[in-house]
């Protein structure tokens, strides 16, 4: 079975590669305070992603495996469901090796480097999101076999890539598609234009999402715990009762929901 894993090929990185690094790094640290939780700054820190240039994902994996067990594997980007779903049951994100050019810096279409390496890992160095991830791993793998992918692939999308957090202090920001993100950084807590619902398991699993536009509705949870406990039941009656109903799009609102 390929895993699909590569060596990061950490010496072939240019001196250019490095500093767009430090661009994306530099500008996103410049907004984060007071926008990113608590949770993915201590992350940031406790791992030693750094600006000053691309981490070296074994130093990485040597601290986070220490605290969650989990640890980072270099891939050359988007990587086949079932092969991707099997890596996080067994711990191992999956991490991009190539950076962005410097005229993409807004916007890309795969995850590269800064998305995955900085948008992602820091939250699975907190032990409840990092079973988490193992957990919807695990769900991964049987939602392929019911063919329900695409309803979990939203509750990846939904919280994973882009979720909120509420926080005494209000709203933070735990996806990595926002964290890494410019833009949507601003955009996920201060427009008035994006909706913002409570989590909701069965309604996100209904959501449609749009993947190249900054989201038209933001679910937000209100801690880890509640993440991980909707994750507990076996998703197999969800997928039941989810699959006559209609798709709901990005931008619809149901009398049900519940605004944050
Ligand atoms: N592969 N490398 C990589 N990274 C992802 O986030 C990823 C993937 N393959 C599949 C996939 N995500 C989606 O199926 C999940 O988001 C559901
Ligand atoms: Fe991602």
């Amino acid at each position: 079975m390929n895993d699909y894993v590569i060596d990061q090929g950490f010496d072939a990185y240019t001196e250019e590669d490095h500093a767009v690094w430090r661009t994306l790094f530099e500008r996103q640290s410049k907004l984060l305070p007071g926008r990113a939780a608590p949770e993915f700054v201590d992350g940031l820190k406790a791992l030693g992603v750094a600006a000053e240039g691309i981490p070296n994902f074994e130093d990485l994996s040597d601290i986070l495996e220490a605290a969650t067990g989990w640890r980072i594997v270099a891939v050359d980007g988007l990587v086949p469901d079932d092969v991707f779903f099997r890596h996080l049951a067994s711990r191992r994100f999956p991490v991009t090796n190539w950076i962005r050019k410097r005229e993409q810096l807004d916007y890309l279409q795969e995850p590269d480097v800064f998305h995955d390496c900085f948008g992602h890992v820091p939250m699975l160095f907190n032990p409840i999101f990092a079973d988490y991830m193992a957990a919807y791993g695990r769900g991964g793998i049987k939602a392929l076999d019911l063919g329900a992918l695409k309803l979990l692939a939203r509750l990846y999308w939904y919280t994973v890539e882009f979720g909120l957090i509420r926080t005494d202090d209000g709203l933070r920001i735990y996806g990595a598609g926002i964290v890494s993100s410019k833009g949507e950084t601003t955009f996920s807590l201060d427009s008035p234009e994006p909706n913002r619902l409570a989590f909701d398991l069965m309604r996100i699993m209904q959501t449609d999402y749009i993947i190249d536009h900054y989201q038209q509705t933001y679910f937000v949870i209100d801690s880890y715990d509640q993440l991980f406990a909707a994750t507990r039941p076996d998703f197999t009656p969800c997928y039941e009762t989810l699959k006559p109903l209609p798709t709901l799009t990005p931008d619809q609102v149901l009398e049900s929901d519940l605004r944050v």
